[in-house]
């Protein structure tokens, strides 16, 4: 089942069927114990309607409301391969490998949700950066009690040179208006996700493929239980959050995104997430 936040209401997507939320207020919804099941109650309550999609399609909201974005990084070797790349000049490159074997993962403060954009909307590469990347994430809605309750696709923007110069600007290079993508709505299991699920980027300029690549969840370096453990260890989130679990993908290092591009981003099962990028 998915939900997805609109501008008229809260709809469930079930096997091609349609339906509109009785729930009004979206920290308290998605943070249910009780989620599936509170799903499934509804849509046996309520009527189903073909319409109902034109909330979607005419007025997504990314999925968020008070709750922070964080990421994990160096989950795949892909990711520690291109920043021990990306950073040897600074000498940051053994930062990398090390953290990929260390028993602790990398954890790091995304986004306030005011900072988030959803499926359809903008986002953006900073004014002094020259290298500028998407990263493709699968990216967990962790509820306030620590469980996964969730799935929806995520872009980690990232600004390549800045991270490369020095570890240290890290949040300089991950965090600025419009730098953290979610949607569009949030897959919602009677289970945890197949380790098979697949996340595929796509980019377009003019319409023109410029890059693209695809891998599956299951070459990530660590589980996701162990990511949210670590998380949850010293810090509260009382309307539960979202965690991007890291790329896979990273494109080759003569790329750069350009004002117009479109990102296009599919992880099987949940849904595509498409932002064109800008530079206001
Ligand atoms: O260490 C820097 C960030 C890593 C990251 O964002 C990723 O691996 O996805
Ligand atoms: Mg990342």
């Amino acid at each position: 089942m998915k939900i997805y936040k609109t501008l008229q209401g809260f709809v469930i997507e079930h096997e091609g069927y349609y339906y509109i939320s009785r729930h009004t207020d979206w920290d308290t919804f998605i943070n249910r114990e009780d989620l599936f099941f509170e799903l499934q109650r509804e849509i046996q309550l309520l009527p189903a309607a073909a319409e109902y999609k034109s909330l979607i399609d005419n007025g997504l909201l990314a999925p968020i409301q008070s709750q922070e974005v964080w990421a994990s990084g160096v989950t795949y070797l892909r990711s520690r391969n291109a920043r021990m790349e990306e950073s040897k000049g600074a000498g940051g490159d053994n930062f990398y490998d090390r953290v990929y074997d260390a028993e602790r993962p990398e954890l790091f403060f995304k986004s306030t949700p005011q900072r988030v954009v959803g499926s359809g909307q903008a986002v953006r590469i900073r004014k002094d950066s020259k290298w500028n990347v998407p990263e493709p994430e699968l990216t967990l809605f962790i509820n306030s009690k620590g469980q996964i309750s969730g799935y929806t696709v995520g872009n980690d923007m990232s600004s390549r040179d800045i991270e490369g110069e020095n570890p240290l600007y890290l949040p300089q290079a991950k965090t600025y208006d419009k730098s953290a993508a979610i949607g569009p709505g949030i897959a919602v299991f009677d289970s945890t996700i197949d380790e098979n699920t697949k996340i595929n980027l796509e980019i377009l300029r003019f319409d023109i493929p410029m890059f693209s690549d695809s891998i599956e969840i299951n070459r990530m370096k660590r589980k996701h239980s162990d990511l949210v453990e670590y998380l949850f260890r010293e810090m509260s989130f009382p309307n539960g959050c979202f965690l991007m679990t890291g790329t896979g993908i990273v494109p080759h290092d003569d790329f750069t995104l350009e004002v117009g591009d479109v990102v296009k981003i599919t992880i099987d099962g949940i849904g595509t997430l498409v932002n064109t990028v800008e530079m206001k």
